[in-house]
């Protein structure tokens, strides 16, 4: 198809992308400075046609989230509280066990487990939360920790990132979540995240999940006070270890969203950004096969649109939803199965339910068959 490309800079980036080519740190730069987003998007579909077709995966998962409370009180985050705020709160196991059994009756094929740094709960107690939701939801995978719980459960228990990710896999753990990454500049995190394993460890730990044959997510949070460059050398850092290891299956940028964080003052993204980023990803990241778009950070609207600017993902059903809640978004904590098939079949794409490692789902009303 004959595409009308206004911005010249992006002549160059266009042929390679037709030939296949991998982008360059320069390339990346022209994409995000550049406005004509027909011409960014006109790529990113191409890429995303060619992988998939025109396939748009789902899940039907439920978020679940035992702690709020979180010693690193970062900047970028409004999801964290201290101990002692009136409004954190710490589930029991039980309670875990019960609230991630009301996602049960949609059949969730996948709990999405992440929570704040608790500066009292133990490995082990995680270990123990871990082997009872295998035992009373065996067919669930268990797509659980960031990078970051996961260095702060190893410096507790004095053991080595490797040791803990070993000790959390024979507990349960399926696959790992994308999130803690934020975006890999030093200066930055400094600022946003001062108190978090910095971007090197962020790589290491994933690279040592990948050896352990554990499939991880990854992600970027743009729209806070990084650069265009600091955007693209975070994506070519995810590219490089990627080509080591293969371990990561899918990249969700997340927009930053300042309510009720340090960072207020900020503003929030705008839809051209978030669709460009998504662009950007598509095409930088040509060994990632799945770009997300995490309809409850871009709303359903926007993310439906991004389907055809290079995302083949849109997520799941989530159930209940409290990190961008309580940064102020503003959509709502669930979709249903049937809200996610008519948001892709009106994008004009086929959708597929999928398992977290993107094998087909075949279901009945009240129970699912995988696949394979
Ligand atoms: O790690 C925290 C980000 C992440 C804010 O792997 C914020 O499938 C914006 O990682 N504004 C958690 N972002 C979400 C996440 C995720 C979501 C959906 C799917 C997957 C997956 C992963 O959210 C955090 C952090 O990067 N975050 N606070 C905020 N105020």
């Amino acid at each position: 198809m004959e595409v009308t490309i206004e911005d010249a800079r992006l002549r160059p980036v266009l042929e390679k992308v037709e030939a296949g080519r991998r982008l360059d740190r320069e390339d990346g730069v022209a994409l995000y400075r550049s406005a004509d987003i027909l011409a960014v998007g006109h790529m990113a579909n191409l890429v995303r046609e060619r992988k998939h077709g025109n396939v748009t995966y789902f899940n039907v998962n439920r978020h679940v989230n035992p702690t709020d409370v979180c010693v690193a009180q970062c900047k970028l985050c409004a999801f964290g509280k201290r101990a002692r705020d009136p409004k954190a709160y710490t589930w029991s196991l039980e309670e875990v066990w019960h609230r991630a059994g009301e996602g049960w009756s949609e059949a969730v094929t996948e709990f999405h487990i992440v929570g704040g740094l608790h500066p009292e709960l133990t490995l082990d107690w995680y270990c123990e939360m871990l082997r009872g939701l295998k035992e009373r939801f065996p067919q669930v995978h268990l797509k659980a920790f960031t990078m970051v719980e996961v260095g702060y459960l190893a410096q507790r228990a004095k053991l080595t990132i490797r040791q803990t990710l070993e000790r959390l896999k024979e507990a349960g753990v399926d696959s790992m979540p994308g999130g803690g990454a934020e975006i890999f500049s030093e200066r930055v995190r400094r600022i946003i995240c001062d108190h978090k394993i910095d971007g090197r460890q962020w790589l290491e730990a994933a690279r040592t999940a990948h050896e352990l044959g554990l499939k991880t997510n990854c992600t970027m949070l743009y729209g806070h006070i990084e650069t265009e460059e600091d955007r693209v050398d975070h994506l070519l850092a995810l590219r490089e270890l990627q080509d080591d290891t293969g371990g990561f299956q899918t990249f969700i940028p997340l927009a930053f969203h300042p309510a009720n964080t340090a960072m207020e003052h900020v503003g929030t993204t705008t839809g051209f950004d978030d669709i460009r980023n998504i662009a950007v990803a598509r095409l930088l990241l040509d060994n990632i096969e799945h770009i997300k778009a995490y309809w409850i950070m871009m709303t359903p609207q926007i993310a439906q649109i991004a389907l055809r600017f290079g995302a083949d993902d849109i997520d799941g059903t989530v159930v209940e939803e409290k990190i961008y809640h309580d940064a102020g978004a503003t959509t709502s904590q669930n979709l249903r199965r049937g809200d996610l098939l008519r948001l892709i079949r009106a994008a004009g794409r086929e959708p597929v339910e999928r398992d977290t490692l993107y094998r087909p789902v075949s279901r009945t009303e009240s129970a699912f068959t995988v696949l394979v």
